[in-house]
């Protein structure tokens, strides 16, 4: 007894030491700061140090971050495989830094550690129009780099007044507007550094997986209609372009970005707005060259080459997928191709759009971790990846931008523009915190965001009165169905209305939270809170013959959803939903708000043929609409490109805005079924729970949670229905086996193996 408490408590100690030798760096060095006067292109800046290994190295380690972005390489061989480092935090409160084991990287004797800095997210033109210098005018580098010889001793070679500073190749990069490379300029660093004077204030060592290169595509060259040379990937993506070529010194050749061709087939960068998206390199004239861009990124699927010397060969060019390098959870694939294409675009908009930050979308001038599409979109992404760490991160930056008066800002990292602590939007910091809790089951992080939740709903409790949320900026269902028209189709839902129900869902998230945590005073307080706010909806927005007073798609989905209503009026309101579907031809007209729980509350409420007939209706509006118009990523507007084929207008017209990719989250948890409980979260209790429909003849799909990969499998074949299942080790689950007509379950209880039932 007393042995293994004396090895638990060692065992204890050692953890302890490990983990904190992990999380505290101790930084003996200093920011450091170009001296060159820069003009107002801002070329990039290159920072070196030479310094000599005295004997045999056993390993090293360097510790890195920047005020802007860093590339770093010694002896001239890149250090590490992340891209786009640091990252982007609130950069005023926090800034991430990473630590590279570089043990093969020296060699004995005489070594250069060299870093260029780009303006990055710290003070390139981010979010909407030109807007730089948001964190900083200033660009700075701090490093360390331990080295640990074989004889026992240790060195630390770092960032201080010993480094050069100087010019190089990259002249010109930002986010929004891309980068210029000039390979005749040498890299050139022979100007004393400046000690800069930041601190080591809110430095971290980042969890998260960093921005890593994935899916490479060749391009087909295209002469459009206009004549010009326009490379096409086939898929639009976030990343860039790399590119070979040869010829004379100053050969300057131009890549212009663009998601879409217009309806001539000309290539088209309308709706990028004031984002310039323009990749430029110059020639050497050495010969062969290999040109990438470090410091920027683009949305594309085509992109139109200007100045290329010679023919174009799609051999020269490559599009290089960059994304978070988060793990692959999740597949999905059905019967029907064009559902199969629908959650490729998802995939593809959440590979877009997940990069260090979940962003609106990848191309214009905007690129905002914008909170209302975050939330809509957690579930789903949740099924495709392991989004644990990234939403992690993400959610401690909301807690450190959320207000004083608890008012959430509506873009993480904080852009402050005003319009904050929309309903849907601010939300997220209860939702996500919530959803993230019933997906990974991880109490510790729940416990960490909770103190943003409570706070959140206090917020909204202070703005109410008698109990009811009717002010402060609110974006409503946005983008919800608005046709030009004169005989009332439009599918406006009152903000108010709307931002009541978000009121009391958040409300019930900070209660579950509560509940897991064991904060019952929490518990009874805001029980007694949640009451009187749907009391206060009922007597505002519900009519006595059980209407609401916006009737609309989105109006009886959220009250249905977040159980704004009594029991005995929610079947009539259901049958209003589909009655107001019916209305519009079987379409849907939800915007942002509506949409993610459409499906889901039709099922739940004994109408999945109609969330079916939804998932594959063709036309406008609908998911399937621009899968049938060749899209292969989500669009931001159901209505980017016209029943006209021509586009909406180009202020707000994203190709690739994963938010009404949501649906994926009803295509893994209703279509394939598999589904965990808040009885055991994290899937430790699982629910596999199939409903057929929409004449699919077969549906596989697999999620890998933290104990092991989950399998449903169904298909239909001569009138019978077969169901393979795949539990995992450390779980038990609820199987219901349904009917071919999806109508009636029969329940098994099972714990871990592969079972196949037929019925
Ligand atoms: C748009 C963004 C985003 C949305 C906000 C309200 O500009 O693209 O998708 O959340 O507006």
């Amino acid at each position: 007894m007393r042995k293994s408490k004396l090895i638990a408590l060692i065992g204890l100690l050692l953890l302890l030491a490990s983990s904190t030798h992990a999380q505290k760096l101790i930084w003996q060095v200093k920011w450091i700061q170009t001296s060159l006067k820069e003009d107002s292109l801002r070329a990039a800046q290159y920072f070196s140090k030479a310094f000599i290994t005295k004997s045999a190295v056993k390993s090293a380690t360097l510790y890195i971050t920047a005020r802007g972005m860093y590339e770093a390489n010694i002896n001239g061989k890149r250090v590490g495989d992340a891209y786009l480092s640091p990252g982007w935090t609130s950069y005023d409160k926090r800034i991430a830094y990473q630590s590279y084991n570089v043990s093969d990287l020296l060699k004995k004797g005489e070594n250069k550690l060299n870093v260029i800095l780009g303006d990055g997210w710290y003070r390139g033109a981010i979010g909407f129009e030109e807007r730089r210098d948001y964190y900083g005018k200033t660009l700075a580098l701090l490093c360390q780099l331990e080295v640990k010889y074989k004889n026992g001793k240790k060195e630390i070679i770092g960032s201080d007044e010993s480094w050069r500073c100087g010019e190089g190749p990259i002249r010109f990069s930002e986010i929004n507007n891309g980068e210029t490379i000039d390979a005749r300029v040498a890299v050139k660093t022979e100007m004393p550094v400046v000690i800069a004077n930041f601190n080591y204030q809110g430095l971290f060592p980042s969890e998260n997986e960093p921005i890593r290169k994935h899916e490479l595509f060749k391009p087909k060259l295209l002469i459009t209609p206009k004549g010009e040379k326009v490379l096409d990937f086939g898929q639009n993506l976030t990343g860039w372009i790399a590119v070979k070529a040869k010829g004379p010194a100053g050969t300057t050749i131009s890549l212009e970005h663009g998601e879409v061709l217009d309806n001539k087939g000309n290539f088209y960068m309308g709706n990028m707005r004031k984002a310039r998206v323009k990749a430029t390199y110059i020639l050497a004239g050495n010969g062969a060259e290999y040109y990438e861009p470090h410091f920027t990124y683009f949305g594309f699927r085509y992109a139109r080459v200007t100045g290329y010397p010679g023919e174009i060969s799609p051999d020269d060019f490559e599009g290089i997928s960059l994304y978070s390098d988060v793990q692959s959870t999740g597949s999905f694939t059905c019967s029907n191709p064009l559902i199969n294409q629908l959650q490729s675009n998802i995939t593809w908009s959440q590979r877009g759009n997940f990069l260090d930050v979940p962003t609106d979308c990848p191309q214009r001038d905007e690129r905002l971790g914008w909170t209302g599409d975050a939330q809509v979109f957690f579930r789903t992404a949740a099924f495709n990846y392991r989004v644990d760490k990234f939403f992690n991160k993400w959610l401690e930056d909301m807690a450190l931008d959320q207000g004083a008066s608890g008012i959430i800002p509506s873009v993480i990292p904080n852009m402050y523009f005003g319009a904050d602590g929309s309903a849907g939007w601010a939300d997220a910091a209860t939702i996500i915190p919530w959803q993230h809790y019933l997906v990974y089951g991880d109490k510790a992080s729940l416990a960490r965001h909770y103190p943003m939740m409570k706070k959140w709903v206090d917020y909204v409790k202070g703005q109410s009165q008698n109990d009811l949320w009717r002010s402060g900026w609110q974006f409503g269902d946005w983008l919800s169905y608005r046709p030009m028209d004169d005989n009332g189709t439009e599918a406006v839902t009152d903000k108010f209305q709307i931002a009541q129900c978000f009121w009391a869902h958040s409300t019930q998230n900070l209660i579950n939270a509560a509940k897991a945590l064991g904060r019952t005073e929490d518990v009874v307080f805001y029980s007694a809170l949640l009451e009187r706010i749907k009391i206060a909806f009922l007597k505002e927005y519900f009519t006595p013959n059980g209407r609401l007073m916006s009737n609309t798609q989105t109006a009886y989905v959220l009250a249905l959803h977040f159980d704004m209503l009594p029991e005995n009026a929610r079947t009539k309101a259901a049958a209003y939903l589909v009655e107001n579907i019916r209305a519009y031809e079987d379409h849907l007209t939800t915007g942002f708000l509506g949409t993610p729980y459409l499906c889901e509350v039709l099922t739940r409420f004994g109408y999945p043929d109609v969330a079916y007939q939804l998932l594959n209706q063709k036309t406008y509006p609908s998911w399937l609409f621009s899968v049938t118009k060749g899209a292969t990523t989500i669009w931001e507007r159901w209505n980017a490109v016209l029943p006209t084929g021509e586009f909406y207008n180009p202020h707000m017209n994203s190709f690739n805005h994963y938010a009404y990719g949501a649906i994926g989250d009803w295509l893994y948890r209703t279509v394939a079924g598999i589904n965990t409980d808040t009885a055991g979260v994290g899937y430790k209790k699982i629910i596999i729970k199939p409903i057929p429909g929409g004449g699919l003849t077969w549906v596989k799909a697999n999620y890998l949670s933290k104990y092991g990969k989950i399998t449903a499998n169904w298909k239909i074949t001569g009138g019978r229905l077969s169901l393979d299942v795949e539990i995992p080790e450390g779980t038990t689950a609820e199987i219901l086996v349904p009917s071919v007509d999806g109508k009636d379950f029969q329940l098994h209880q099972v714990i871990a193996g592969k079972y196949h039932y037929e019925r």
